[in-house]
């Protein structure tokens, strides 16, 4: 098989013919997916977005029932969903999407000017946009870590979400913020939630348990909100605090283009005739530059052929950001979906999930084989007792986070205790300096023990 995937002309002719013709009714006797897949095609052609493309990830993190979703519902207007629209379009990874505008009245003093309505709350004049931010909220039900991790790599900063009416620390607020330290993010915000349910006296306690508890993490010093999701109690205050702590990135568009993929799928029902093939798409978040609609594409590693991989080149055929829905070019900052033209079997089942795409031969090196100095935890996160992370070994098996890739490994060797040589078996594209999330198995599940720095 060469490079070129395999279906390439068949889908192209295909998706060309049908988008070149928009008034043209697609004969689709296939599926209603299918269908309504091609549809979009002749539809996009015409219209494309006008809206400003969300332009940093915010994660929400937290324990579940505490209030992320209500959280981002508040804010965007949008109940994350998992399985909702955005899954079909590519721009979740298995973790709920939303995004909005931050706007700002013109009229009010800084510390009441911010909010995401069209009209401001305090005084009633048109609000103006400054950016759009987005939101990918980790489900409601215990999330795998590593499908956490995989959010993370894309995230520019979290809102962590602790109920002010339990306990503090709940299991998965420890588990989330070790996340957050593992991957490296440091921009965090706590909302201290459902405010309304606890007296003053327990408010002020709640507060002071969140204080000590991220005490020596990466949440030491964030600021904490006293909120109340549900009722949109201090919202104003939240975005405002967003715009403070949030911000997003310099971003230099004249970089090569990078691109995270954290989901992969296809479009096309089962028995779709070939000549009606749409291709394969691929979601996730630009990391930095910028790729363009009618743009020649690669996908590292790619696909497996035997023991090694082939990178996969292909066309853009159109790119989907966010909500927004059909853009010509697609900018760092909030989740997108690229059709292609590959065989759709290659992208079925987020068989491409970790992999990275850029511009042909531009991308980091695929490797299969890490060597990284690790950081230890002292304690194993995720299990009911405390248990100390014990040294690492030589044959032993871990679990990597490669920005949006998850691999196993197991380690060939440990020089001075701190660095090891992990061979890979599932090849990552990744550079030197990158930070890896490490797990290990503890009473079969796997478990984050620390993160490493690719050397
Ligand atoms: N009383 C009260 N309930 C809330 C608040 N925020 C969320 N909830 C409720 O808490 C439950 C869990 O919320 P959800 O957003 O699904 O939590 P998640 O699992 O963290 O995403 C739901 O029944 C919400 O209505 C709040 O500020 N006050
Ligand atoms: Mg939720
Ligand atoms: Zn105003």
């Amino acid at each position: 098989m060469s490079k070129e995937t395999i279906s390439k002309s068949k889908t192209q002719e295909k998706t060309e013919a049908s988008s070149s013709a928009a008034s043209k009714k697609t004969t689709a006797k296939s599926s209603t997916k299918a269908k309504a897949a091609k549809k979009e095609v002749v539809e996009e052609t015409s219209e494309y977005s006008e809206g400003k493309q969300a332009e940093v990830n915010i994660g929400t993190i937290g324990h579940v029932d505490h209030g992320k979703s209500t959280l981002v519902k508040a804010l965007t207007g949008t109940f994350p969903d998992t399985h909702s629209e955005e899954l079909k379009r590519g721009i979740t990874i298995r973790l709920g999407y939303a995004d909005t505008d931050i706007l700002y009245c013109p009229k009010c003093p800084e510390d009441k000017k911010w909010t995401t309505q069209a009209i401001c709350p305090v005084c009633g004049k048109e609000t103006k946009i400054k950016r759009r931010i987005s939101f990918v909220d980790a489900p409601g039900h215990e999330v795998l870590m590593a499908t956490l991790l995989t959010g993370a790599a894309i995230f520019d900063g979290a809102i962590l979400v602790i109920a002010a009416n339990e306990k503090c620390p709940q299991a998965q607020t420890r588990e989330h913020l070790a996340a957050m330290d593992a991957v490296g993010i440091k921009n965090i915000i706590i909302v201290q939630n459902k405010i309304e349910l606890v007296s003053e006296e327990e408010a002020i306690k709640s507060y002071n348990d969140i204080k000590i508890f991220v005490k020596g993490t990466v949440a030491e010093g964030a600021p904490i909100i006293p909120m109340s999701a549900v009722h949109g109690v201090n919202l104003d205050y939240l975005v405002k605090t967003i715009e403070d702590v949030i911000k997003t990135p310099k971003r230099d568009e004249k970089v090569e283009p990078r691109m995270f993929v954290a989901r992969s799928f296809e479009v096309n029902k089962p028995g779709t005739i070939p000549e009606e093939l749409l291709g394969g798409v691929l979601g996730g978040s630009i990391i930095q530059g910028v790729l363009k609609e009618g743009e020649e594409i690669e996908i590292v590693p790619g696909i497996r052929k035997d023991k090694l991989y082939e990178p996969i080149k292909t066309t853009i055929s159109s790119i989907h950001a966010g909500t927004l829905g059909r853009v010509k070019e697609a900018k760092p900052g909030g989740l997108m979906s690229i059709r292609t033209f590959i065989d759709p079997a290659y992208t079925r089942s987020d068989n491409l999930v970790g992999n990275i795409i850029g511009k042909p031969d531009k991308l980091p090196s695929v490797l299969e084989e890490l060597k990284l100095k690790v950081n230890l935890m002292d304690f194993v996160v995720g299990v009911e007792e405390r248990m100390k992370v014990s040294k690492l070994a030589i044959g032993e098996q871990l679990m990597l986070n490669v920005w949006t890739a998850i691999t196993l490994g197991v380690i060939t060797s440990v020089v001075k205790g701190n660095v090891i040589t992990v061979k890979l078996t599932r090849y990552v594209s990744t550079e030197k300096d990158t930070r890896v999330a490490v797990s290990r198995r503890i009473a079969n599940r796997f478990r984050l023990i620390g993160f490493g720095i690719i050397q």
